[in-house]
């Protein structure tokens, strides 16, 4: 399956649906692919890498010239890399989306050196990279930190990756939508209207990201003085950086550099998530909603299960993540295999409408990285079971009905084969 969805500097998510190159799952792919192709695994990375902007950002999407512009919407004709991102330093010669998405690459390059370290040194593949990650992560912190406290914030839910999960609805109801008739989706044509974001979430999505290259996809000072209407800490994002800096400390350190000034940094990003983000009552990390009074938004998701990665985590905060996960908001091991993306009690929980509740293969993968990071080889083994059968039984499909384990959304998915491959050696 990811021969076939191997274009040959890169894989693609999806076939039909997703038809270009997409950020965090190339990372993913990556760390599939190193088992059975280290080189293909580090010409994924490096081909992303490669569409950087002079200010650091990766593009959440690297998009594919020879494929027709109408087959993925928003295409380059919406984002205008290359005339919009001028002043931050767009490609010229790759066309590229202006927003961000999680970073698991510097986490990602590092198993894959891993994998090959040989081939890794013969090639130079980390010392090319390392500058490139180290500049990614720079922009995050610098640019990105918009409410000052030292977390980065996303400024468009495609950007957190998990698009409609229902943690955006408030923040998003303060978005005017872009009128229907200004866009045509093309994910309707390759997938269920009910697996998939509605068209009112699909206006707001077009509003921000047509705000944001307006504004030349420019970033606010730190401290909230943004422009833009949306603005969130996510915690699996944060979570995700700092795990990508724990592993871009080794790559320095296999360079020969050190490593130790990143360490310390991570365990202090660690201790700022919990103190921005940690919800004690809940036993789970929140978003926080900087343009919503700075508060914290009141919905479980699965993004606040994440921080179980972390190697610095407080060990009560720990043990309160393990209850939340086998508890009923969630149910691990209980009435689900692989963990829900939407608390099962919650009001808008809808078992097969994306980010609304379905499972998917990713947020198993780290959570299964988590808890046996943490001593939980037990529930660990249980999870990395399930996703092995469910990617199985599914066709490797994008998500699964988290009771059933039925397949939602796509088959032949990337990420869910790549993972599924990791967990297998
Ligand atoms: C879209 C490619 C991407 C993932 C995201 C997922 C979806 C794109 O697909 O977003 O058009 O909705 O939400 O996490 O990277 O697989």
């Amino acid at each position: 399956m990811l021969e076939a969805n191997w274009t040959g500097t890169s894989t693609v998510p999806s076939r039909n649906l997703y038809p270009h190159q997409w950020s965090w799952d190339s990372a993913f792919i990556a760390i599939g692919l190193r088992h059975i192709s280290p080189l293909r695994a580090q010409t994924e990375l490096e081909t992303l890498l490669a569409a950087q902007w002079a200010d650091g950002r990766l593009p959440h999407i690297v998009f594919n010239p020879s494929v027709p512009l109408d087959a993925y919407f928003p295409s380059p004709d919406f984002w205008r890399s290359s005339t919009a991102g001028r002043a931050a330093g767009a490609p010229r010669t790759v066309q590229t989306s202006g927003i961000v998405q999680p970073p698991v690459h510097a986490l990602a390059a590092w198993l894959v050196h891993r994998a090959d370290p040989g081939l890794s040194r013969a090639r130079g593949f980390l010392a090319r990279l390392h500058p490139r990650l180290a500049a990614w992560h720079r922009y995050l912190l610098h640019r990105r930190d918009l409410g000052g406290a030292g977390l980065v914030s996303v400024v468009h839910p495609w950007e957190q990756g998990m698009d409609n999960s229902p943690c955006w609805d408030a923040p998003l109801a303060r978005i005017t939508p872009a009128p229907a008739r200004s866009f045509r989706r093309a994910d309707l044509d390759h997938g269920a209207p009910e697996d998939r974001p509605t068209d009112l979430d699909y206006g707001r999505y077009v509003r921000l990201a047509a705000d944001y290259r307006d504004g030349g996809y420019r970033d606010g000072a730190a401290g909230g003085h943004a422009a833009g209407e949306f603005a969130v800490e996510d915690p699996a994002f944060n979570a995700l950086l700092i795990a990508s800096e724990y592993a871009l400390a080794r790559i320095a350190e296999e360079l020969g550099a050190a490593g130790s000034a990143r360490r310390e940094r991570a365990e202090r990003l660690t201790a700022t998530l919990t103190e921005r983000l940690w919800d004690a009552e809940a036993g789970l990390f929140r978003c926080r909603d900087l343009r919503g009074g700075d508060t914290l938004v009141p919905e479980r998701s699965v993004s606040g299960l994440i921080p179980l990665l972390l190697p610095a985590l407080p060990r009560d905060i720990v043990a309160a993540l393990v209850r939340t996960l086998g508890g009923p908001h969630f149910s691990l091991g209980d009435r689900t295999r692989l963990v829900p993306s939407y608390d099962l009690l919650g009001e808008a929980f809808d078992p097969h409408r994306y980010w609304r509740g379905p499972a998917w293969f990713n947020t198993s993968w780290l959570l299964e990285r988590g808890l046996r990071a943490h001593g939980e080889g037990e529930r660990a083994d249980a999870l990395r079971e399930a996703v092995l059968d469910l990617a199985d039984a599914t066709g490797f499909a994008e998500y699964v009905d988290p009771y059933t384990g039925a397949a939602c959304g796509a088959t032949g998915f990337s990420w869910t084969a790549a993972l599924a491959l990791d967990l297998h050696h």
